[in-house]
């Protein structure tokens, strides 16, 4: 059955509160520097050694699944610590409950609280909630954008010599590696970039003009699924560029009029670095 437009809303803005009471509780966890220190000395690694997971990114997760399981019991959870449940509803939440775990670990730039509801493979609202700068990224799709309850609107496209350009690298040394040789291509033909270290930030950086674009290779459904729908509400156009082997499906965000010049330079790039 399909839920009427303003069911989108409401998901929207219990995500956007739910997102708010975990976002609280990890920073209740960080006091100072040294419960920082302590967190990253007790982190385990998942896919690398690089790939840390924190007691904090597993406590955010419990908060988020836990208020969910009140709120839609019938929803599907599918989320980054490993949380699951099928659903029954049509309806699964696709959450990363810290995105950007090494920056919170280290202390370094933001994170995000990532929660997406998705039916049919569509993502139907999104939060992205960063709470050391309290901005709260919203979306519910066709009901467009917004941040801390401001609309995002798209601007002008930006020439491709001045695009600030975001994008990020791998756990994987392998993959980290052709990322960097596309980006003795790429580097010279923009403004700069911007590695943030958390993708569902520089999705929503997109739509609020932090960023004029931003591309990245193998990112996991709960890296993308809010933050790219805040930015196609905000009018940009996202895509899955088939670069092959360890950079398949890069996602590429811009802005409709520029979207074309970034995808040709990033492919080039790919090509001249095979
Ligand atoms: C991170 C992404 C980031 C990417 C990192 C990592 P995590 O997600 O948000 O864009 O470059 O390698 O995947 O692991 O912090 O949830």
């Amino acid at each position: 059955m399909t839920s009427p437009l303003e069911d989108f809303q409401e998901l929207a803005e219990l995500a956007e509160r739910i997102a708010h009471l975990a976002g609280a509780h990890v920073l209740s966890l960080i006091g100072g520097d040294n419960a920082r220190l302590a967190l990253r000395d007790t982190a385990d690694r998942k896919t690398s050694a690089t790939d840390l997971v924190s007691t904090a990114d597993h406590a955010s997760e419990a908060v988020i699944v836990a208020q969910l399981a009140i709120a839609r019991p019938r929803d599907g959870i599918v989320a980054e610590e490993g949380s699951t449940r099928p659903s029954t509803s049509g309806i699964s939440w696709v959450i990363d409950p810290i995105d950007g775990t090494t920056n919170f670990l280290y202390g370094h730039g933001s994170f995000g609280v990532s929660i997406a509801a998705v039916r049919d493979g569509e993502t139907i609202a999104g939060v992205v909630y960063d709470p050391l700068r309290r901005e709260t990224y919203r979306a519910a799709r066709g009901f467009g954008a917004s941040c801390n309850g401001r609309k995002l609107t798209i601007g002008s496209p930006t020439p491709l010599a001045e695009v600030l350009l975001g994008t990020g690298f791998h756990y994987l040394a392998s993959r980290r590696r052709r990322q960097a040789e596309l980006l003795v291509t790429i580097l010279p033909e923009v403004r700069d970039i911007r590695r943030q270290g958390a993708a569902a930030l520089d999705l929503c950086y997109v739509a609020s003009g932090r960023l004029d674009a931003y591309y990245e290779a193998a990112l996991q459904p709960w890296d993308r699924a809010a933050g790219l729908l805040v930015a196609q509400e905000a009018g940009y156009v996202g895509v899955d560029l088939d670069l092959g082997g360890e950079l398949d499906g890069t996602l590429l965000v811009a802005h409709p009029d520029l979207l074309e010049q970034i995808r040709d330079l990033i492919v080039r790039a790919n090509e001249l670095h095979r």
